[in-house]
């Protein structure tokens, strides 16, 4: 990857150079409606706990949505996704469905899991979203597992494990990027480094100034970009996407970013020095790609305007729709806990 700018960095490991794409109008258009969407979301869930409409441990994706509009534009419809509890970005990016994802964060039956995993466990694997899991660094091996399965039957399918700083300090994280690169397993690893893990700030936690630094002990490529900027992560993902299709196997990206509202709903983030938080908001993803797009006339402001509204209508019509729908009853909590594979099973709802 070219140093073109302050945050890219590339501790290549190999000399191939790669060339992708850049989006096209279309495409940034599209990006620009995923991190829309995954905004508006947001924005209708924290209001929808906090009127008490819904009850639920969330943990908002605001401020990353850059980081899953460019990694999800750089991917094929059928590779995997493996993400974490700070997911909606992720899924939503990756192309899982409006309704049944809220349904599945909602409790609802007519979700992902059929209301009985919730928002830790989604899983919709037509849009290739294998696991959300809410053990930290637990999704990187899984990865390493879905990626295995790909490169033995051939499929050129890529797994892009999605995770947080923090679960860079777990040994999963070390032990799935040592296997990767041993296998020469197609993966991407990337890193959503949002400054903190829970409230302990990303200098409190490792010494390496990059997380990317840590892809030299393994011998793979490691590179840091600007995660507020869809289009530094599209061109990362990309390149290593392409790498990974080539067989060249696994690379290790970080993307900065930022956790606009702390860890968890409800978080008062008053370990989070103010001055960072305001400099923060003033680099919000999601309104600095729409001036761009705006400036390099690649939308109008009414377009941009419409965009916005289409997307607030989707997801107050979608949310209303769902909370409407019926939780699962008891009768089904014995249901879907093994995979049947007979009648017999079934009957007795193993
Ligand atoms: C194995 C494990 N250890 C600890 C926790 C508790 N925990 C939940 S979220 C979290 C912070 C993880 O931080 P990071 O990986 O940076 O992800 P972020 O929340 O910032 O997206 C921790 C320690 C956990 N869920 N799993
Ligand atoms: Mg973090």
């Amino acid at each position: 990857m070219d140093e073109d700018d302050g945050h890219r960095r590339s501790l290549r490991a190999d000399d191939k150079i790669v060339t992708v794409a850049t989006p096209d109008d279309d495409s940034l258009r599209s990006i620009y409606r995923t991190m829309v969407l995954v905004a508006a979301c947001d924005d209708a869930l924290r209001a929808a706990i906090s009127a008490g409409t819904v009850t639920m441990a969330y943990y908002s994706p605001r401020g990353q949505e850059a980081t899953a509009a460019g990694f999800g534009a750089a991917l094929r419809a059928d590779d995997y996704l493996v993400t974490t509890y700070r997911g909606l970005h992720d899924q939503i990016a990756k192309g899982v469905p409006l309704r049944p994802l809220l349904a599945e964060m909602l409790g609802r039956r007519a979700g992902t899991g059929k209301g009985k995993g919730g928002p830790m466990h989604v899983v919709w694997p037509d849009a290739g979203l294998m696991v959300t899991t809410g053990v930290v660094g637990s999704g990187l091996p899984i990865a390493c597992g879905l990626a295995w399965a790909a490169q033995r039957q051939g499929s050129g399918r890529v797994a892009l494990a999605s995770f947080g700083d923090g679960a860079t300090n777990i040994g999963a994280f070390h032990e799935a990027c040592n296997l990767a690169a041993v296998w020469r397993l197609p993966v991407v690893f990337l890193c959503q480094n949002n400054g903190y893990g829970e409230h302990t700030a990303f200098s409190d936690h490792q010494r390496t100034a990059r997380v990317a630094d840590r892809a030299a002990a393994y011998a793979m490529p490691g590179v840091t970009v600007d995660g507020n900027d869809p289009l530094a992560v599209h061109a990362a993902v990309a390149e290593a996407v392409t790498r990974a299709r080539a067989g060249d196997g696994p690379t290790l990206i970080e993307a900065l970013t930022y956790r606009l509202y702390g860890h968890v709903f409800g978080d008062r983030m008053g370990y989070v020095p103010p001055d960072e938080l305001a400099r923060a908001w003033t680099e919000e993803p999601v309104g600095r790609f729409r001036r761009r797009l705006v400036e390099t006339a690649v939308v109008s402001d009414d377009e941009a305007d419409a965009i916005e509204q289409e997307c607030a209508h989707l997801v107050a019509d979608t949310l209303d729709e769902v909370l409407a729908l019926p939780e699962p009853g008891p009768d089904e909590l014995l249901t879907d806990v093994l995979a049947a594979s007979g009648a017999a099973a079934r009957s007795t709802g193993g």
